[in-house]
């Protein structure tokens, strides 16, 4: 690849003959010349810049010496047909790390260094018209840099390393931060395995390949949500496998078929009722076995998961609802209740158990991890009522709901009976014991 970089400090960009890209250049396979701009100058003083029109402060880089430089890099040597030229300015699009897979295609670059308040816009413009140039204007970053210089430096070493051969195991390339899977790398280790103190993560030692994976998933996505939350929107839901919407759910963040999106976990409130009745009349359905008529199911949600029943139960002090609802938007998602001081059928005279009375989400956010939080922070709550034990019933046909409790840590105890509409059903009784964490 052929770079040229126009600069009134071309020593500013020594270092790259250093390094990677030292060797790179050396073994040919990154042709890059650095020119000094003021050898396009005709005046006594070589004068690259003078004062805006429009007036303010700072001095602006005049056209002409660009223009005069710019004809000579780009008629010289290298393919006249693919160029990019690339201006430094912290006005332009943010250079990302596809900005630089983008330009290590390209068949040649030629990065324009502004200094002072910048170059005349009429040099971006006139060569975005010139055949098979593509003008680029790019930050690194939002900061402010005296000149372009540290930013050519970036641009070369970021694109220099990309290109065929330049780094020596192309496998390092593959689990990069800002890499294809969207996020921040995983921490790394090497011996000593012990250093003042402080260990290496013990699955990294064990050689169970699956486990360090799966360590080094969780590490990616852990740090990512704390540092770098809006990388974490950009996930799309089809990367995301079960273990990571559990993390994620873990997080703060629910995914629905547009990606995560930031999630809240909450005391429900008066104000919930009828959001909760909406979403009970919509998910309630979907639990009953297959052979429950329609009109037992309507007249069950008609008594009971009505908005005025939802009410009671909110004013009720033996009972406890939580909801998770979109940060953003405020939608209902899903919602657990629980009710306090009530014995399992198994074991009528057990002192301190809560039964969980509903735990439903969404139909659509099915295995996102959001009925495990719902779950978690009810128990968090029995447990501090000082209850031993947290029980519920839910219907022997329904096998997902039976794994997803087990999941959570619960066991089926024994059966029970349970009326929905005047009709009998046949639930399986599950319990989990209820420890302060
Ligand atoms: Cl590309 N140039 C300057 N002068 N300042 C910057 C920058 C570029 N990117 C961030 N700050």
């Amino acid at each position: 690849m052929r770079v040229d970089v126009l600069t009134i400090f071309p020593d500013y960009l020594s270092p790259l003959e250093l390094s990677l890209v030292g060797k790179a250049r050396q073994s040919g396979l990154l042709d890059l010349r650095v020119h000094d701009l003021r050898e396009w100058t005709t005046d006594r003083h070589r004068t690259v810049d003078d004062t805006p029109f429009g007036g303010g402060a700072g001095m602006v880089m005049r056209p002409d010496v660009w223009g005069t430089a710019l004809d000579a890099v780009l008629d010289g040597a290298g393919p006249a047909d693919d160029v990019v030229l690339l201006v430094p300015t912290p006005a332009g699009e943010v250079f990302t790390q596809r900005t630089a897979e983008e330009l290590a295609g390209a068949g040649r670059i030629v990065i324009a260094c502004g200094r002072y308040e910048g170059i005349d816009a009429r040099v971006t413009e006139h060569y975005a018209q010139r055949p098979g140039t593509t003008v680029r204007e790019v930050s690194i970053g939002d900061y402010v840099l005296n000149g372009g210089e540290v930013a050519a430096l970036v641009v070369v070493e970021a694109v220099a390393r990309l290109l065929p051969g330049v780094v020596g195991n192309p496998e390092s390339l593959v689990e990069e931060s800002h890499g294809a899977a969207g996020l921040l790398e995983y921490p790394n280790y090497t011996k000593p395995a012990q250093w003042r103190g402080h260990e290496v993560p013990e699955v990294l030692t064990s050689g169970h390949h699956a486990n360090i994976v799966r360590w080094r998933r969780d590490q990616a996505l852990r740090r990512t949500a704390e540092r770098r939350p809006e990388l974490i929107e950009r996930l799309p839901a089809d990367s995301l496998d079960r273990a990571d919407r559990t993390l994620l759910a873990e997080l703060g963040w629910y995914v629905d078929a547009n990606g995560p999106r930031p999630a809240e976990i909450r005391t429900a409130e008066p104000h919930d009722a009828a959001a909760l009745a909406e979403l009970a009349g919509l998910t309630f359905p979907l639990a009953c076995p297959p052979t429950l008529p329609a009109d037992a199911i309507a007249e069950f949600v008609a008594t009971q998961l009505d908005e005025a029943s939802f009410r009671r139960y909110l004013a009720d002090p033996q009972r406890i609802i939580d909801v998770a609802t979109d940060r953003r938007t405020g939608e209902l998602l899903g919602y657990t209740m629980v009710v306090l001081d009530s014995p399992p059928p198994t074991d009528p005279s057990a002192d301190g158990a809560a039964e969980l009375s509903k735990c439903y989400v969404r139909p659509e956010l099915h295995g996102g991890g959001i009925a495990g939080r719902l779950v978690a922070r009810s128990r968090d709550a029995v447990a501090r009522t000082g209850a031993q034990q947290l029980w519920l019933g839910t219907n022997v046909a329904n096998r997902r709901a039976r794994r997803f409790y087990e999941r959570c840590g619960f066991a089926v105890v024994g059966k029970r009976r349970f009326e929905v509409g005047g009709l009998p059903q046949d639930d399986v009784v599950m319990s989990t014991p209820v420890t302060t964490s």
